[in-house]
């Protein structure tokens, strides 16, 4: 009879979970009925929470089968999360807003973006980023690839900001192979999450850094469909300096997940450095005398583009909740 193990769940597929154990074998896998009895019991309370049972990155207690398919006995506790809302919102009753897990327990956020084809959108950026501090992800990081399609000054504009503010920016190219043996050094050791638009050259540029994974990329060379995206499923792969990385595919938009419109500021931490300097404490820093952080936008100390996007992001938070409410 078979004993349980432990693992990580390296990959989701329709149900199925790849678990790589502690020992290096691998399993494909299934949630195990008492636990998915658990599940339907907890299901009323996940109707409330609404979120995924298991994902990539979690730890998992598994029971090999004697067909060499094993069982997910238990799915341990994160310790940190990236998730997004997936938007299926409906009305009245029928409200489905649920947070869908991209990754557990990752230490690591990496995302990826393209110096043009797909011109970047910083306000793709601050959404993510307000996902990680969220989530409570202790390093972020900001890839620019493509960048052998664009003076570096022109990506720069873009990209410096989150420079400034504590994002590191890597500028790469998968194509001439700049910044890949920094991007290299940057993952091993870590358990990391590549995330970032469609077409930007997130499976290209984990090629580079390890060319046995010898991912799908896909054949245009620029994201010209919205909705065309080559990587479909997420998956987690070992690096031959140690740690893991994640390829996911592409996101099209990211709902910001579970976090409420006072809540919001905390994660913009250029503007939370601010805030104890507002004249009045329930300050919205839209329109009060004496508030730091207009000031600071006056000033320079805060990019404009990062308020303007603050308060739009918080205004679409003020939004849902309505809806909801
Ligand atoms: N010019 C240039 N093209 C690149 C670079 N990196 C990737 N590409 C091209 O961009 C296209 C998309 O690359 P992928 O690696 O599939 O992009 P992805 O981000 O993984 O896309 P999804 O899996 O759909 O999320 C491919 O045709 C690549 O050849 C680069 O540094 N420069
Ligand atoms: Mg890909
Ligand atoms: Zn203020």
């Amino acid at each position: 009879l078979s004993s349980a193990l432990q693992g990580l769940v390296v990959k989701q597929q329709s149900g199925f979970f790849t678990v790589e154990t502690d020992s290096g074998a691998v399993y494909v896998c299934q949630l195990r009925g008492r636990l998915k009895d658990e599940a339907n019991r907890r299901l009323r309370k996940a109707e409330e929470e609404r979120t995924d049972l298991c994902a990539i990155g979690d730890r998992v207690t598994i029971i090999p089968q004697p067909d060499d398919t094993a069982l997910i006995d238990e799915v341990h506790p994160r310790e940190r999360v990236l998730s997004r809302a997936s938007h299926q919102f409906g009305r009245g009753d029928n409200v489905q807003g649920r947070e869908q897990v991209i990754i557990a327990n990752a230490d690591q956020a990496v995302f990826v973006f393209a110096a043009s084809h797909p011109t970047p959108n910083p306000r793709t950026l601050d959404r993510l980023i307000v996902a990680a501090e969220k989530g409570g992800i202790p390093r972020i990081h900001v890839v620019c690839n493509k960048c052998d399609l664009l003076p570096r000054a022109e990506t720069e504009m873009v990209f410096q900001p989150y420079d400034a503010i504590g994002y590191p920016v890597l500028y790469a190219s998968a194509v001439t192979g700049d910044g890949v043996a920094a991007l290299r050094d940057l993952l091993t050791g870590h358990v990391s999450v590549f995330t970032g638009p469609s077409g930007v050259g997130k499976t290209s540029l984990l090629n580079a850094v390890q060319p046995g994974l010898g991912l799908r990329v896909s054949q245009v060379s620029h994201a010209t469909t919205k909705g065309r995206h080559t990587t479909v499923h997420s998956e987690l792969f070992k690096l031959e300096g140690g740690g893991y990385v994640a390829d996911t595919p592409g996101i099209r938009s990211i709902g910001i997940w579970d976090v409420e419109p006072d809540e919001l500021e905390a994660y913009f931490v250029e503007i939370a450095d601010h805030v104890a300097d507002c004249k009045f404490p329930d300050c919205s820093h839209l329109h009060e005398p004496g508030c730091a952080v207009r000031a600071a936008v006056k000033a320079g100390d805060i990019a404009l583009a990062r308020y303007k996007s603050f308060l739009r992001l918080r205004k679409e938070i003020e939004d849902t909740y309505e809806d909801w409410a």
